[in-house]
């Protein structure tokens, strides 16, 4: 472990430091951010009225809109000149989150992921190739500042150039690697392409975030490039990656970093704390922040949280994988549905490449969904390129039927020859909205 006396401290060690901390940045908020300040008095709370951890409740929420009203720096409890960094998060339309970073902010940034990396099963003596996007996104720099303070040898490449990424990987030889899922399974498949067997590279561990996944793309990933995959969750308006990851040894679930962040999970139409084990929309916390101290950031995410011991020795709390954003999540003749579970019944299909998307559209005046798949290259060869071939017929009925049996919906299939559905270089985008203008929602 990289810092083991916080990563195993008790329950009431944890607490006492997350309630110290919690409730210097109430004070903080309270002085230097009017928009805490205003939201606080309309509450008829202060500062004073925290006592306790359970007292969170009595703050307001903060959501994305909050920060894109302020934009650009208007959540910022310190001046300019004490900011070290910025960073931002491309919204789906109009202007980025911005989010800010003061020296100390930075610190504790690089540390959360130099333990992270640890848990991920990192070593100082690794060669780490990091294929996030390097920029106003958190996740390249994010990764970076980690790895360096950890003291492993980081290859900052970022993301795209795939062949130059291959080369680089086949040459240095890293024993670990970072980057979107989907962007990793496009890497591979390049190196197929290529003639180098995925497998043949010496990784040992991948850091794989920043976007949904099923535990089907784990064992995809884990099985072209014989690497174990872990999950890192983050987001800007917390810090970036980081908050939470999942371990090494268990891969069950994902570490947070309680120390820094306090985690609640509460009914997204209730705004009601769910039991533990639940799935909900994950808020956040942050506990040590300078420059954009947040209180109960609604993330948006779903998830569920747990306390049960992990079998690594770490004593934190763990969130499951995130099932999806509330707002990524489809409506199919009522049913909701999210992508990473359309993902989770298409990884288990023969015959299809683990790249798809969902396109919404209008039928008349109904809105429906047409699942976007794409054929193995093999089996177009056995089909004789002909996409009404009898054989696709059949496997349009397998999937309608493993849809309906495990994510209760109904969707038309559309089959994708193969190399045609966009390939990630960051993050995936998964559904295409296409029932006004061509919009895209990432
Ligand atoms: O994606 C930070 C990050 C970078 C995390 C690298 C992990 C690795 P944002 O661009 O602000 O920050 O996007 C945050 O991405 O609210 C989730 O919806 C989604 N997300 C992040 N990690 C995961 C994950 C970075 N492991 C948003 N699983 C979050 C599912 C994730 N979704």
């Amino acid at each position: 472990m990289y810092n083991p006396e916080i990563e195993t401290a008790t329950r009431a060690e944890v607490e006492s430091l997350q309630l110290s901390r919690l409730k210097q940045t109430v004070k903080n908020v309270y002085e230097n951010v009017s928009f805490y300040k205003e939201k606080f008095d309309e509450l008829g709370v202060k500062p004073e009225d925290v006592q306790n951890l359970e007292d969170i409740t009595k703050l307001p929420f903060t959501k994305k809109q909050n920060l894109r009203e302020q934009y650009p720096f208007g959540l910022f409890a310190v001046p300019m000149e004490e900011v070290a960094r910025i960073h931002g998060s491309s919204g789906t339309s109009g202007k980025p989150t911005i989010v800010g970073y003061t020296k100390n902010d930075l610190k504790n940034w690089s540390t959360i992921v130099a333990r992270a990396i640890v848990a991920a099963g990192g070593k100082k003596s690794d060669i780490f190739h990091n294929a996030y996007g390097y920029g106003l996104f958190t996740g390249g720099l994010g990764l970076h500042s980690g790895a360096e303070e950890l003291g492993v040898a980081t290859v900052p490449i970022s993301g795209g150039n795939t062949e130059r990424q291959i080369t680089i990987i086949n040459d240095f030889k890293p024993r670990g690697i970072c980057g979107t899922p989907s962007y990793i399974l496009n890497i591979a498949e390049k190196m197929e392409e290529m003639g180098i067997d995925p497998a043949s590279n010496g990784l040992e561990y991948g850091i794989f975030g920043a976007e949904p996944w099923s535990e089907e793309m784990r064992a995809t990933l884990e099985k072209k490039l014989k690497l174990k995959a872990v999950d890192i969750y983050g987001l800007s308006e917390i810090m970036g990656p980081g908050v939470s990851i999942e371990c090494y040894e268990a891969q069950d679930g994902l570490h947070i970093a309680e120390d820094h962040f306090l985690v609640e999970v509460i009914d997204p139409e209730t705004l009601q704390p769910v039991e533990d084990g639940q799935d909900g929309e994950l808020v956040f916390t942050s506990l040590t922040k300078e420059a954009l101290p947040i209180i109960r950031y609604r993330t948006g995410d779903i998830a569920s949280i747990t306390r049960d011991k992990c079998k690594c020795g770490r004593t934190s709390i763990r969130m499951s994988r995130v099932k999806g954003r509330t707002d990524d999540m489809i409506i199919v003749r009522g049913v909701n549905v999210f992508p990473s579970e359309i993902e989770r019944v298409l990884l288990q299909v023969e015959g299809l490449v683990p790249h798809y998307q969902i396109h919404l559209i209008k039928k008349g005046t109904m809105d429906s969904v047409e699942l976007h798949v794409e054929i193995e290259p093999s089996v177009y060869e056995e089909i004789d390129h002909d996409l009404n071939h009898p054989n696709l017929q059949k496997l349009n009925k397998l999937i309608q039927h493993h849809m309906k049996c495990t994510c209760l919906v109904t969707m038309d299939i559309v089959f994708n020859v193969p190399k045609s559905i966009p390939r990630s270089e960051g993050k995936a985008i998964r559904i295409v909205d296409k029932r006004n203008v061509a919009t895209v929602i990432a």
